[in-house]
């Protein structure tokens, strides 16, 4: 009997959980968000009756892919976690990410789906597995990440968006208001309407520091043209002078669009993330070089720095000040090896995200707890779900710009099984497949197709 044999507690069960959870109409290069993001849950049981939990992206490849390595998880000891991950890593190298339709090979090539890789199914078990080890020794997960916990709060930022007017459409968008049916006032109320000037994106970043307190601030662009976007940046900089901002088109802009926008607005923006990309004949790392030798603003990247080889190339060129090493396509632990990497070589850590529940949430922090020296105040979507949505019994909480790095054991938060039932039964009615961020730009622009060099609303 294994259970009996084994020095540390064995995994007695593996659930791999599809959930589903109300966005906003948020704009992007690549449309807007669907009223419905979908995420994946793995929860993992152990001989000692804890249980783990791992969160990663939405996607039928990850989905199928987690569903046949179950039986290469059950069974196994948790201390022996490294082992077990690298059997998953054995199991799964060579295969790509599985399309499953030819809908999803379009979506698979745009800017949010691509580090959709084997990577997401090896951390969502980590995750789980780390969570099952902490609670077993008593201590935090980001004690057992790197040189262990540096940090006892995080930085996070105010991910901002442009909002499209949901009622154009007839789709199932969050209208504000409170599950009593009552009214919502703030933050809850504007993220649910139209944005698309820059005063009201500095409303929306009033609102956004009323509740949580931020410092720090991203506006998504990729939407507007160049320049209204450095413009909206700069109206969230004239209400928040000391704040640090940043634009992401998503590589949208041509090196020339780049370094008219950003030439001179160092003021404004703290550093650029992913302004341009590659461009005839030469690499995004490239192209991200010739921006910074030309405007002098440092550079961010979750497109072009997204796997040590990458890196390596973008190091040489001197392409990237802050690789946004996301865990769920880092790994918990190649993200934080990062982060010491940057530590040493003088370069800035920071995490990209996608919408996501409050497991991840967990699993950004504690990778950020454990992330040496200076790191940037890390993305989360979370402000657009906190409140409406959650999956554990008491999500971490985004207070003064910084969420505290939870003292329980493990990631620290507990299963709200009635909530995950509510999430996967929401899955089961509202996935279709892959995420399209086009069907709901075309309410606005009718027959909108997506060019990843022109902005998505201002064309
Ligand atoms: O949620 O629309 C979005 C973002 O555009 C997301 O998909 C990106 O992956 O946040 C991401 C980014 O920083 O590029
Ligand atoms: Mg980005």
């Amino acid at each position: 009997n294994p259970i009996q044999r084994a020095a540390s507690p064995v995994v007695t069960s593996m659930r791999v959980i599809p959930v589903a959870g109300r966005d906003s109409m948020l704009l992007n290069l690549c449309g807007a968000h669907a009223p419905y993001f979908t995420r994946i849950l793995v929860l993992l049981e152990d001989s000692a009756g804890h249980v783990g939990m791992g969160e990663v992206p939405g996607s039928n490849g990850i989905l199928l892919a987690l569903e046949k390595l179950v039986p290469l998880v059950t069974g196994t000891e948790i201390a022996r976690h490294n082992r077990t991950l690298n059997a998953l890593r054995a199991a799964i190298a060579g295969a790509s990410h599985r399309v499953t339709s030819s809908a999803e090979a379009q979506v698979m090539k745009q800017p949010h789906e691509i580090n959709l890789r084997l990577e997401n199914v090896v951390t969502a078990v980590e995750a789980a597995l780390l969570d099952l080890l902490g609670q077993h020794l008593g201590v935090p997960l980001c004690e057992l990440l790197g040189n262990g916990q540096q940090r006892s709060e995080v930085p996070m930022l105010a991910y901002l968006f442009y909002i499209g007017e949901r009622r154009r459409t007839d789709l199932a968008y969050p209208d504000g208001t409170a599950p009593d049916g009552g009214g919502q006032d703030g933050w809850y109320r504007l993220r649910n309407e139209e944005a698309l000037t820059p005063g009201a994106i500095a409303d929306l970043a009033a609102a956004a520091v009323d509740r949580y307190g931020f410092t720090d601030f991203k506006l998504k662009g990729g939407v507007m043209r160049p320049e209204q976007e450095v413009e909206a940046v700069a109206a969230i900089k004239r209400r928040f002078p000391q704040a640090r901002a940043t634009l992401d088109p998503n590589g949208a802009w041509s090196l020339a669009e780049a370094i008219a926008a950003c030439r001179g607005q160092g003021h404004v923006l703290a550093y650029a993330e992913d302004p341009c990309g590659p461009e005839n004949g030469y690499s995004g790392r490239e192209i991200m070089a010739e921006f910074k030798r030309a405007t002098g603003i440092p550079t961010a990247t979750n497109m072009v720095a997204t796997d040590w080889r990458q890196m390596a190339h973008s190091h040489l060129l001197g392409a990237v000040d802050i690789p946004l090493a996301d865990p769920h396509f880092w790994t918990m632990q190649g993200s934080v090896r990062l982060a010491q990497l940057c530590h040493d070589w003088g370069l800035t850590w920071g995490s990209h995200s996608n919408n996501h529940f409050d497991v991840s949430l967990a699993m950004f922090t504690h990778c950020a707890a454990a992330a040496p020296g200076n790191i940037t105040a890390i993305d989360t979507h979370w402000i657009w779900q906190e409140g409406q949505e959650r999956l554990t019994k008491e999500p971490l909480r985004i207070a003064g710009g910084r969420v505290q790095v939870p003292q329980a054991p493990g990631l620290g938060i507990a299963p709200d099984m009635a909530r995950i039932e509510q999430a996967h039964d929401l899955y089961k009615r509202v996935s279709g497949g892959a995420r399209d961020d086009a069907m709901a730009m075309r309410y606005l622009v009718p027959c909108w197709t997506y060019d990843p060099k022109r902005p998505s609303f201002a064309r």
